[in-house]
């Protein structure tokens, strides 16, 4: 698994600037310019994408320098979606008390959404995910994310680490939101890789691997053909009875889950990559029980 080459290929990227914390950009070659009318991923996702198409066409004038972050806006929802893949089904009937509610969940017409993280909550590539001080297990959850903007239309896919404390999740489903939604659960990156830029999404490979000093102590792979549902189909669910006014951010489950006798510890290096997406790399901390007073793991 290598980092990805860019080529001539262009993402949209979002940089902390001097003067702006979430600011989008088109990123070609190494470089980021202004889209014109276009501050943040949230203005994006307010436009019909044609137009923002035709915007992101556009840009390439204006170079803007900061630091790549996470692709989302200040007031981006990020949504998660579980047991679209066999394999996460298998794991979570393997580590849970309760396990018919994964088989049923994976048959059934409406999917499993879970409402997954806010800006606070999400970290971009290069940055420290983290492990609760209070779960026994945690695993990493590779994933593509598609990116949807207001009118329910797909702009890009990016890559989302949906980070579980695997045994409280085991304990009960009911812990879900524990397992799921604490500070450093969410990694989302690097960039977003327009849709109309990839040919065929259908089947991407999806590879990852869990590092520990020279070691690789995990590392698997899939593909997007694996996954159990069409994104039309999630897309429609999670619009259901409510809007997205800044569009949304809607991680589509884990095809890859390391067997119970692995288990993310502090220093570990965890690698997701996404064939024409890109690679997600994040070091894994510890996310200390009294997390107030931290800006940053
Ligand atoms: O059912 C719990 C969450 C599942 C999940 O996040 C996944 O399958 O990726
Ligand atoms: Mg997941």
């Amino acid at each position: 698994m290598s980092e990805q080459s860019t080529g001539n290929q262009s993402f949209i990227a979002v940089l902390h600037t001097a003067g702006h914390k979430y600011r989008i950009t088109k990123a070609v070659n190494g470089k980021y310019f202004a889209i014109p009318k276009v501050a943040t991923i949230s203005d994006a996702l307010e436009l019909p994408i044609a137009e923002f198409k035709s915007l992101f066409e556009q840009a390439g004038s204006e170079e803007v320098i900061g630091t790549l972050t996470a692709p989302i806006a200040a007031d981006s929802e990020i949504w998660g979606a579980g047991v679209t893949y066999q394999r996460s089904r298998d794991a979570r009937k393997e580590e849970s008390g309760i396990p018919d509610v994964y088989q049923l969940v994976y048959e059934a017409d409406r999917p499993e959404l879970f409402f997954k993280a806010t800006a606070r909550r999400t970290v971009g590539t290069n940055a420290n995910v983290g492990i609760r001080a209070d779960a026994l297990t945690s695993v990493p959850e590779p994933e593509v994310a598609i990116v949807v903007n207001k009118y329910r239309e797909l702009i890009g896919l990016t890559i989302c680490n949906d980070m579980t404390s695997r045994n409280i999740e085991g304990e009960n489903p009911l812990y879900l939101s524990q397992a799921k939604i604490y500070y450093g659960s969410n990694a989302v990156g690097p960039m977003i890789r327009p849709i109309w830029e990839i040919k065929d999404y259908s089947s991407l490979a999806i590879d990852a691997k869990i590092e520990r000093g020279a070691n690789i102590v995990w590392q698997a792979q899939t593909s997007l053909a694996q996954l159990n549902r069409s994104f039309a189909d999630l897309i429609e669910y999670l619009f259901r009875c409510q809007s997205f006014p800044v569009g949304a951010i809607l991680s589509t489950g884990t095809g890859i889950v390391p067997p119970l006798d692995i288990s993310l510890e502090a220093g570990d290096l965890v690698t997701i990559n996404v064939a024409e997406v890109g690679t997600l790399v994040n070091k894994v901390v510890v996310t200390p029980i009294d997390i107030n007073e931290k800006e940053n793991l």
